[in-house]
């Protein structure tokens, strides 16, 4: 967090440039870029502007159950360039789309592949063979694996996957296809974790008796909530559960406060369910 605000106070030298796939390759801006820019640079940040016009492919046939793929594969093959070029030029790269599809672009674009967090309610991990919906928005993250050796599509010719499994962390999970399951199992190895878990980042209030506390940290159901869902990976191997020093509390209130906290976590680390210990009957 503190380096998001530095950031911040960097704005006035920071550059962006949004490479806008705008779907109908319109001009002038559409409202929505007009918003965008005129946003950013209120905050002082010197936007550099693209808009790309992709050609739609007649005759485009399905390549097994991956709808419109020389279309989405060009339109992806010049966003690639797009990006890459932004990034020469020193700048923060945004994009905005355009459906999911426009990421296999985007990051082959963004070229040494820096780590990818996945922010979605799907795993978007279908395969054209795999595929229910047909969907490309349902299938990025198979074009962008190595371990996947997706091949063969007409219009990705150019496409060298880029992405392995460890550079990948999915945030939002809460849709994924049988079919994806199954993929998702075999593509990431399942790694033990060790949760190291600092007290301080709490809010203050419930651990005050630490040495460095600091305002505005994560609510106990927050906390717990990270131990519990850590708990139910079956993975969680090791936990450090530090800066608990009854010493520094004030009072006795303080210091079992503080104790009953770091409790909680713990306990839900090691399986203590919120609704009890019950065994379910339903
Ligand atoms: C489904 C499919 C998906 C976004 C829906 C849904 C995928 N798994 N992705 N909306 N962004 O069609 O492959
Ligand atoms: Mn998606
Ligand atoms: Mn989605
Ligand atoms: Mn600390």
């Amino acid at each position: 967090f503190p380096m998001g605000l530095q950031q911040h106070r960097a704005l006035p030298q920071q550059k962006s440039a949004l490479p806008m796939p705008g779907a109908r390759g319109a001009h002038p801006p559409s409202p929505g870029e007009a918003t965008i820019r005129s946003n950013a640079e209120a905050e002082r940040c010197d936007v550099k502007d693209r808009e790309l016009k992709f050609d739609i492919i007649p005759n485009d046939h399905p390549y097994h159950n991956a709808k419109n793929p020389r279309t989405v594969g060009r339109a992806n093959e010049k966003l690639a360039s797009a990006v890459e070029e932004v990034k020469k030029d020193g700048r923060t790269c945004l994009v905005v789309g355009g459906d999911h599809s426009l990421a296999i672009g985007s990051i082959s674009g963004h070229a040494k592949t820096e780590p990818v967090i996945w922010f979605d309610a799907h795993a978007d991990i279908n395969t054209p063979l795999t595929s229910l919906s047909g969907n490309m928005h349902g299938q990025p993250v198979a074009f962008l694996l190595k371990e996947l050796k997706v091949s063969g599509v007409p219009g990705f010719e150019w496409l060298k996957p880029c992405l392995s499994a460890e550079d990948i962390v999915y945030i939002g999970l809460r849709d994924v296809d049988d079919a994806e399951h199954s993929l998702m199992e075999d593509t990431f190895k399942k790694k033990p974790i060790h949760l190291s878990f600092d007290v301080d980042g709490l809010d203050p209030p419930l651990t005050p008796a630490t040495g460095t506390p600091v305002p505005g940290g994560v609510t106990l159901r927050e906390g717990i909530y990270v131990a519990e869902q850590l708990y139910k990976t079956g993975l969680l191997s090791a936990v450090d559960t530090v800066e608990i020093n009854p010493r520094l509390g004030k009072t006795q209130e303080e210091v079992d406060s503080t104790v009953n906290t770091a409790v909680s976590i713990i306990l839900s680390g090691f399986g203590k369910a919120r609704e009890g210990s019950h065994s379910c009957s339903y």
